[in-house]
Formats: structure tokens, C-alpha cells, sequence
């Protein structure tokens, strides 16, 4: 068992709040790690972990950095918080990374006594109607989306329609004043030789130019696409 299932199984039986942060983290910034830490001190969580996924289910149109090198930056950004954990589980699946997947084994893992929480952008939680096996994934586990100051939740209702009104008692939101930050963004600034200073943990900024990630334009579209446009390979 890996050590990061030993830290759930460590919830197993007690009445407990554990909460998942799924994404792509490529790379992981500041966005990120204020939305997680305002959803456990709003919602008393016991632990987040952070679950890097191998493959994202919605982002077939571009090539993600290797596994290795986001869940390094994933461990880094979150080796100061006592309360963050990350998890290898999606990264040691077989892609894609379907969330069903991931709560269905959180779920065994915990037993039925500790609270689920899914922490999510409320970006993300409007596309959450493309999602695998969306029902049960509402079923299993407690929605908290990050929200930008002010937003109000009967936004998020007006798009996601039936699911919104089934479970609304499920989603909650959690106010988020570093919302504009952006991976994409932060990718395309180091293309561009622009700063990232202050955007994500200097560790995290330090690993990128280590290993030269995002120098490339277009390092992150789909091979062959890239492979049309400029007649060479791409590598991660
Ligand atoms: P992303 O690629 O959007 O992650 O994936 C989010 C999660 O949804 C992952 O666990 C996916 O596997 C899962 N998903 C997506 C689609 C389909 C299915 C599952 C399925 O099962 O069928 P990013 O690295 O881009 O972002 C991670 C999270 O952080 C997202 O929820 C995003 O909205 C949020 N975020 C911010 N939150 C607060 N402030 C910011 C943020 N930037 C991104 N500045």
C-alpha cells in the first residue's frame, strides 16, 4: 500500500471530513492551494489530498507534462500544509482518469463514517454534467466549489439545471479571491520568457526552469497537431 492510502485508511471507521482535490495540475499554482486551504478551514476538513490525474478524461486535445514531473510539483506546493497529502491513486491507474473511479476506491478505503468532499472550481463543477457516471459520482461524495468573491450559487443552479436541483443540499461554495490565476496561463508566460513570480511556490517555479517545462511554444498541444504545424516531434 502506498503511504498516501495508509494516511485514509488512518480515517477508516471514525467520524472523520476527507476531501479530494482532483486536477490535471499542470502546473499546480496558487489557485489552487488557497481554494483547497479556504475549503478545509470552512469545512473542518482532516485532510486534502491532492490527486494528480494520469490522463484527464476532458482534455483529449493537448498533451499533458509527464506524470513525474506534475506530481513533483504537486508534492512540493503542498509539503507546508500538515493538512495536504498528495495521492498517487489516479497516476498508478490505467488512463483515463474517470473521478467515479477515484471515489469509488476513497470510498472502500474510508468506510462509510468519514465525509467525502470533492473540491472543485466552480468552473469545473459546470462541466461536471460530462462527466462519467455523474449521478453516482453526486451520490458518493460532497461537492465544494471555488467561487470568485461575490459569485452566488444560484449561478452555478442556472447551468447545471436537474443535477443542481437534485442536490443542491451537496454543493456548497467556498469564496476565492486568487480565482484568476490560471495554469494555462502560466504556461504560456514561461513560453514567453514572461514572469510566474508570486503566481505558485517558488519551489514549484524553481522545478519548472530545472527541468525546462513549458519552454516550447505549443509543448503542450496534441503531438500530431503539433507535429502538423511544425513538421517535428513533441516531446513532453
Ligand atoms: P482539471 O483538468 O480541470 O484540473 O480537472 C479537475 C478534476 O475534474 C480532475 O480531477 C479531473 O480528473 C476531473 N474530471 C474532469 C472531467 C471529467 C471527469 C473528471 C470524469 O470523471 O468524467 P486543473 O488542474 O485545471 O484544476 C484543478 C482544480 O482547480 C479544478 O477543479 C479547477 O476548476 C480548480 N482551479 C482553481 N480553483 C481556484 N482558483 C483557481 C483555480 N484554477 C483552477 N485559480
Amino acid at each position: 500500500m502506498d503511504p498516501e492510502m495508509e494516511d485514509l485508511v488512518q480515517l477508516r471507521g471514525r467520524t472523520a471530513s476527507a476531501a479530494i482535490m482532483g486536477g490535471t495540475f499542470d502546473p499546480i499554482h496558487y489557485g489552487h492551494l488557497v481554494a483547497a486551504e479556504a475549503a478545509r478551514v470552512k469545512f473542518q476538513l482532516d485532510k486534502v489530498f491532492f490527486v494528480p490525474n494520469r490522463q484527464p478524461p476532458h482534455k483529449k486535445d493537448y498533451q499533458v507534462t509527464a506524470a513525474k514531473h506534475r506530481y513533483q510539483m504537486t508534492v512540493l506546493a503542498t509539503i507546508t500544509n500538515p493538512h495536504f497529502y498528495v495521492s498517487r491513486i489516479e497516476l498508478d491507474r490505467p488512463a483515463p482518469s474517470y473521478t467515479i473511479d477515484t471515489l469509488r476506491s476513497v470510498k472502500e478505503l474510508l468506510g462509510s463514517k468519514t465525509q467525502v468532499f470533492f473540491i472543485s472550481g466552480a468552473d469545473a463543477i459546470l462541466d461536471i454534467l460530462t462527466w462519467k457516471d455523474v449521478d453516482e459520482v453526486m451520490e458518493m461524495c460532497y461537492f465544494i466549489a471555488a467561487t470568485r468573491p461575490g459569485y452566488r450559487l444560484e449561478e452555478l443552479g442556472r447551468r447545471l439545471g436537474y443535477l443542481l436541483k437534485k442536490y443542491s443540499h451537496k454543493v456548497f461554495c467556498v469564496e476565492v479571491p486568487a480565482l484568476a490565476i490560471s495554469s494555462t496561463d502560466i504556461r504560456e508566460r514561461v513560453t514567453q520568457n514572461r514572469p510566474i513570480k508570486y503566481l505558485l511556490p517558488e519551489s514549484v517555479e524553481n522545478y519548472i526552469y530545472k527541468y525546462e517545462l513549458y519552454k516550447r511554444a505549443g509543448s503542450t498541444l496534441k503531438t500530431h497537431v503539433a507535429q502538423e504545424l511544425k513538421g517535428n516531434e513533441v516531446k513532453d
